[in-house]
């Protein structure tokens, strides 16, 4: 998608700092971050959000969640824990229309989230 924001990170037309990618997934540093440590884990390919998902993204949903757990293994997070969570449209809190996942830790998280 040409006007998505994540689309044009992935693409490196707008920069941010990247922790990880490979063919199917590009995680960088969240801008603001909310924990010690807030990264964002993107598909390459353009989805929505995990609602617009199918049958056939489901080894690429596979695939970041595994992703996921390396990366937060890599951040040291193994032993304290993490969160790893998606927003989905407006009551879900989603601000950016490109799948993603927050790899969230270094900190002690609240449960119920606001
Ligand atoms: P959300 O689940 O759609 O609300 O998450 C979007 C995230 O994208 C949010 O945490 C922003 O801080 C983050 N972000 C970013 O990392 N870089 C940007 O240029 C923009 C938003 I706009």
């Amino acid at each position: 998608m040409s006007d998505c924001l994540f689309c044009k990170i992935v693409k490196g037309d707008i920069p941010s700092t990247k922790v990880y990618e490979d063919e199917w997934v590009y995680a960088f540093k969240d801008i603001q971050p909310e924990a010690p440590v807030h990264i964002l884990i993107v598909p390459k390919v353009h989805l929505d959000s995990i609602a617009k998902a199918s049958e056939k993204d489901v080894k690429l949903l596979g695939h970041i969640q595994l992703v996921a757990a390396e990366i937060a293994r890599s951040e040291g997070l193994e032993e304290a824990g993490y969160r790893l969570v998606t927003n989905i449209g407006e009551d879900g809190g989603q601000t950016v229309q490109h799948l993603h996942y927050h790899l969230l830790g270094g900190r002690t998280l609240k449960w119920p989230p606001g």
